[in-house]
């Protein structure tokens, strides 16, 4: 038997009647264990904060949509992965096809920083934009509600310059503090990108060589 199956990535599904552009964006939250990641997708998507912690076995996902402005409506869809060491062995199917990440570590836990380098070395070597390049990736330092003897701004921003990561933000899920901001700049990264994806592929077309229709058929 023979089927063909299409998947469908960051595709352009025009919406008929109204002139307007659906897109599909997928984006992984990752970080380590009980950093809050459950908890941001769920401020995010529903608006609600639980301070009970119940533990994501594997991923998970949830979809918000989001009309971008107006030609164009985005359905992001947020994959919350387990950040549980006994799950590491999945990664790699669940960021298929993402587009972007969210790294989180724990502000009051030092050790969830110190494992943020240990998160985005196995993203990037497990997933990389059709071009080569690397996914956007924001660092969002949660919990900021909380006390905490905290890890030094400077720390976080050296950090984020060495490892070319493009923003950071203090975060809370508890108190709905930059969820949207965090969420909105990797948004407009992916789109900035295929902007100029599309402009560069322009190009290339008008410099590409010339070729002539022929009247040919093809036999299969
Ligand atoms: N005070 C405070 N607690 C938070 C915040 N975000 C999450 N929590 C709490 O931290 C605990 C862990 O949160 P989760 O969102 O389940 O953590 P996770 O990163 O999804 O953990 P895994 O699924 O095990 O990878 C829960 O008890 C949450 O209520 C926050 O911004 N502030
Ligand atoms: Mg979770």
């Amino acid at each position: 038997m023979s089927s063909q199956r299409t998947i469908r990535r960051d595709s352009d599904v025009p919406l008929s009647n109204l002139g307007q552009k659906e897109l599909l964006f997928k984006f992984l939250i990752i970080g380590d264990y009980g950093v809050g990641k459950t908890a941001i997708v769920r401020r995010y998507t529903e608006g609600k904060f639980s301070s009970n912690y119940k533990i994501t076995i594997g991923a998970d996902f949830a979809i918000k949509t989001l009309d971008w402005d107006p030609h164009t409506k985005i359905n992001l869809q947020l994959w919350d992965i387990a950040g549980h060491e006994r799950f590491g062995y999945m990664t790699r199917v669940y960021y298929k096809y993402a587009l972007a990440a969210a790294l989180v570590f724990d502000i009051s836990r030092i050790a969830t920083f110190q494992s943020v380098k240990k998160w985005l070395v196995d993203l990037r070597e497990k997933i990389t934009l059709p071009d080569g390049s690397n996914i956007p990736v924001v660092l969002l330092a949660n919990k900021c509600d909380i006390e905490h003897s905290a890890i030094p701004n400077e720390q976080i921003v050296k950090f984020c310059k060495e490892n070319s990561i493009g923003s950071w933000y203090i975060t809370s899920a508890k108190e709905n503090v930059n969820i949207d901001e965090a969420i909105r700049y990797l948004v407009e990264n992916v789109i900035k990108t295929r902007v100029e994806d599309q402009i560069r592929d322009s190009i290339k077309l008008r410099d590409g060589p010339v070729f002539q229709e022929k009247n040919t058929c093809c036999k299969i």
